[in-house]
């Protein structure tokens, strides 16, 4: 008689015990037993703690991880990357009157935080090359300028930074760095945005949408556009995003060509650069995301999973800085 709720209870217990000595741990997207089994883009993301963020998602449904604070060693990520000699071209652009609200504060402050120890290149764009600020750079670190039109429609110079982040890659970055790093301007380092967040192909969570789910995306769902998609993965940010210089080469031409031939098609995709961005990682997996931590945004307020803020978004002045 008292057999079963006796073995119930037993059983009971046991998966109790198992659960917590497991933790609750949002894996059931990865479900890994340990992190050798992570897409790795280098030797040093052996050591990466998956199961040190108990409320956050630490790694996609295809094994790439998602990278918190807490579940790597910096220390460790600086060393083997040195070792193993990579290094870092930044591109970034600044046109209009973007260059004297945010190009200064931006590259004063990556000198603080950004891949130090590693060689680092900027590359500005900007169309005047005379008014970019003269700054005294660390030691491996240089900074190029080089002149880009500006376009009279804001969603133009959005948007034709792919293809001439793409030429630059072919003509120069492909021969001096192994990584490619593309950020907005206008945006601060505030802490250490460090080798932890090199890989292949890197994407970077948006800060506004990475607790929501997919039906709240804003992906582009108009069907005449090359960057329509009816669902996917997250909702990338695409004021940071990065990888080999192979890697950026193929996104940023993939989004130049959907995104003409979205032109012809007399199409603008809903988030222009940023939908395109989001329709190639939804076809091409990026094999390491980056947390809202490397990009947020203080208006958004306090959350507790947001443990350090690495990069923040400077305040927007559209009203002064959009109109020519
Ligand atoms: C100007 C008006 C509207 C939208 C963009 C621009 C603009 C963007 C510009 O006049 N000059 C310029 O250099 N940009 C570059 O494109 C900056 O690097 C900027 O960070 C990036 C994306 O534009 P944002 O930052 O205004 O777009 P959101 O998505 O951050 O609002
Ligand atoms: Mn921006």
């Amino acid at each position: 008689m008292l057999f079963f709720p006796t073995v119930l209870c037993i059983v009971y217990i046991i998966v109790t015990f198992v659960r917590l000595f497991i933790g609750f741990l949002p894996m059931d997207k990865c479900n890994l037993e340990s992190s050798t089994k992570l897409i790795l883009d280098n030797r040093a993301d052996i050591s990466l703690d998956l199961r040190s963020r108990h409320k956050v998602q630490t790694c996609t449904s295809w094994r790439a991880p998602i990278i918190w604070e807490g579940m790597f060693d910096p220390q460790h990520y600086d060393q083997i990357h040195r070792k193993e000699g990579s290094s870092v071209a930044l591109t970034v652009f600044a046109v209009g009157r973007y260059l004297e609200a945010y190009l200064e504060t931006f590259l004063m402050s990556s000198e603080h935080y950004f891949m130090l120890g590693l060689p680092v290149s900027y590359y500005v764009f900007t169309d005047r090359p005379e008014n970019v600020p003269n700054l005294e750079l660390g030691p491996r670190r240089h900074l190029k300028v080089i002149k880009v039109e500006k376009y009279s429609r804001w969603q133009d110079i959005s948007m034709m930074r792919m293809k001439i982040i793409s030429d630059t890659i072919e003509s120069d970055i492909r021969h001096h760095y192994t990584h490619v790093f593309c950020f907005d301007v206008d945006q601060v380092f505030t802490w250490r945005f460090g080798p932890e967040a090199l890989g292949d192909s890197v994407a970077l969570l948006h800060a506004y949408y990475y607790h929501l789910p997919k039906r709240m995306f804003t992906y582009d769902r108009n069907p005449k556009s090359k960057a329509y998609m009816e669902t996917g993965d997250f909702y990338y940010h695409a004021a940071v995003f990065g990888g080999t210089w192979e890697n950026v080469k193929s996104l940023t031409d993939s989004c130049y060509k959907d995104i003409m031939e979205d032109k012809l098609n007399n199409v603008e995709a809903l988030w222009h650069d940023e939908s395109h961005l989001n329709k190639y990682f939804w076809l091409h997996k990026p094999s390491r995301i980056l947390s809202p931590e490397y990009c947020w945004d203080n208006k958004i307020g306090y959350r507790s999973d947001i443990q350090v803020f690495r990069l923040i978004w400077a305040p927007k002045h559209y009203e002064k800085l959009r109109t020519s």
